[in-house]
Formats: C-alpha cells, structure tokens, sequence
C-alpha cells in the first residue's frame, strides 16, 4: 500500500550505517589535513584559515596571490591569529584592506567597509599623502603604509 517492505527498511539502515562510516572517515580525515595546511604557522578560527606563503611582497602582489582570500578580518580573535604569524615570522604582514578608492576609508579587497580595526595610536596617519595600504605589527595594532613596501603575504581561505 505505498509502505517501504521490511526488506527495503533493512537495505537503507544498512546504507545508512555504511554512511555514517564514510562520514567519520571523512572528519577524521579533514580534521588531520587541517593541521598539516596550518602548519607550519598558519592560523584557524572557526571556518577561516590564515596562512602566509613566507613571501614578502607589495600589495599588488598579495591581491594578485589571494583575490578570493579577500582578507576579511572582523573579529578581535581574527586579529590575534594573525599576529600570531607576524610573530613566528618576527616580521609584519600585510592586510587585505586599503582605502586607495576613497582616503580614510578602508575597504577588505572585496570592497567590503572594514568594521573591526586595531590602529597603533597615532594610525592611521597617511605619512607623506602615500599611505593606503595597512600592515600589522607584531604587538597586534596596525599602522597605515606605502602599498610598494614589501611585507609578509596574507592569504585567507
Ligand atoms: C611618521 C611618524 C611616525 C610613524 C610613521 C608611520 C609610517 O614617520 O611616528 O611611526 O609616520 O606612520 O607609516
Ligand atoms: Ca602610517
């Protein structure tokens, strides 16, 4: 009468049990390969993975490496994690954030407005009319600063 049979019943719970095998394959798997792309100094907070090629390059260079990556950072804790490998590295990064389309105002390179933000005192100061770029320092605050200095890349995935 439109009813599953019991033998129907018994095939999908035994699909169903060799899934669910599959699955904890799977997360286990993912969990194992999420700290080999974090290491060596990569950085994960919740769904977003911080990484650095070790490279230091201009700003062109990074858009041009992490045009998906966008750079979003919008949480303290983002912050940290990314001073974390301004420190391993003892050198600063890069952001993904400029205001080269409007002065003083800083957009993620998706054009998103940035909310969340960490100035050294004093920053940003667009030193000599030519800073719109921004780095981050190994104390974790940001300074404003010429787009063609070379800095650590920052990719976001
Ligand atoms: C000026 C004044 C300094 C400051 C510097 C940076 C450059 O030289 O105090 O540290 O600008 O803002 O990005
Ligand atoms: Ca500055």
């Amino acid at each position: 009468k439109g009813e599953v049979g019991n033998t129907e019943v018994n095939l999908m719970k035994k699909q169903v049990s060799a899934l669910q095998g599959q699955l904890t394959m799977l997360q286990a798997g993912l969990a194992k390969f999420q700290k080999v792309a974090a290491f060596p100094s990569g950085q994960i907070v919740g769904n977003k993975a911080f990484v650095t090629s070790g490279y230091e390059g201009n700003f062109d260079d990074l858009r041009q490496r992490c045009l998906q990556a966008g750079g979003q950072l919008e949480k303290k804790t983002e912050n940290a994690a990314i001073q974390q490998i301004a420190i391993i590295h003892k050198k600063a990064v890069f952001l993904g954030i400029n205001d080269i389309q409007t002065e003083g105002r800083f957009k993620h390179l998706n054009g998103d407005d940035v909310t969340y933000s960490n100035w050294q005192l004093g920053e940003p100061n667009n030193d000599k009319g030519a800073e719109n770029c921004v780095e981050i320092f190994v104390n974790g605050k940001w300074n404003d600063r010429f787009c063609g200095e070379n800095r650590l890349i920052l990719c976001e995935f």
